[in-house]
């Protein structure tokens, strides 16, 4: 595993669309529904406790959270989507923050989405695989918390899922993932690795 990870520190946290950091580099962001796991994927790709704050309320990241692994090389934490009890405004203000960071991020090499291997492929999840499509943008998913599940049970919803994308043409590697367990760190660094050129 590249011990790069580890040296991930903290950059900063983005609540106004036009307070972004400089767009250079490489980036890859983590996206998902809240609650999915997605501070504790980082968290785990990074062997740390506590970079990524995990929320016991889901709903609670609101910001866009950008770490620095190494110069211009970063994982952003995307606030989670689909979050039922958060007011309209807040909804809408996520949205158009997001929204805006997608469209317009041109350091953003790659998305990692990250799902609840329990409850895969929301509206929300298709929504954003579609999107990524369309862009072009080379795309990931973490089935993540598959320590809550079987051996067998995890290899048949990676077959389901597989077979779900790829009836929709959607070009998205999938693998299962525990940040419980750290199950999964190898195959997700390479695409990391990749994807940042690190
Ligand atoms: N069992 C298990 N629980 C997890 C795993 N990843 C996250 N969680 C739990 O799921 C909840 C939400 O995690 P968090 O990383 O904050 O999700 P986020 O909202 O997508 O950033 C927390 O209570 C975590 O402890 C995992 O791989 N296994
Ligand atoms: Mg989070």
């Amino acid at each position: 595993m590249n011990p790069i990870y580890k040296q991930t520190r903290f950059f900063t946290s983005v609540f106004d669309p036009w307070r972004l950091p400089v767009d250079e580099g490489a980036e890859v962001a983590f996206a998902g529904r809240s609650n999915a796991g997605k501070s504790s994927a980082i968290n785990a790709l990074c062997q740390q406790r506590n970079l990524a704050q995990i929320s016991k309320t889901p709903g609670r990241t609101r910001t866009i959270n950008f770490f620095v692994v190494k110069d211009d090389r970063r994982l952003v934490d995307l606030p989670g989507y689909g979050y039922a009890k958060a007011p309209h405004e807040m909804r809408k203000r996520w949205q158009s923050l997001v929204e805006h960071y997608l469209r317009q991020r041109g350091s953003l090499r790659g998305l990692i989405l990250v799902m609840d291997i329990r409850h895969p492929l929301t509206e929300h999840d298709w929504l954003l695989l579609e999107w990524g499509k369309q862009c072009e943008l080379p795309m990931h998913t973490l089935l993540t918390k598959a320590d809550k599940l079987s051996r067998g049970a995890v290899a048949a919803s990676l077959q389901k899922i597989g077979g779900l994308l790829q009836e929709r043409a959607v070009d998205s590697s999938l693998q299962a993932f525990s940040a419980l367990k750290h199950q999964g760190l190898k195959e997700a660094h390479k695409v990391l690795d990749d994807w940042l050129g690190l």
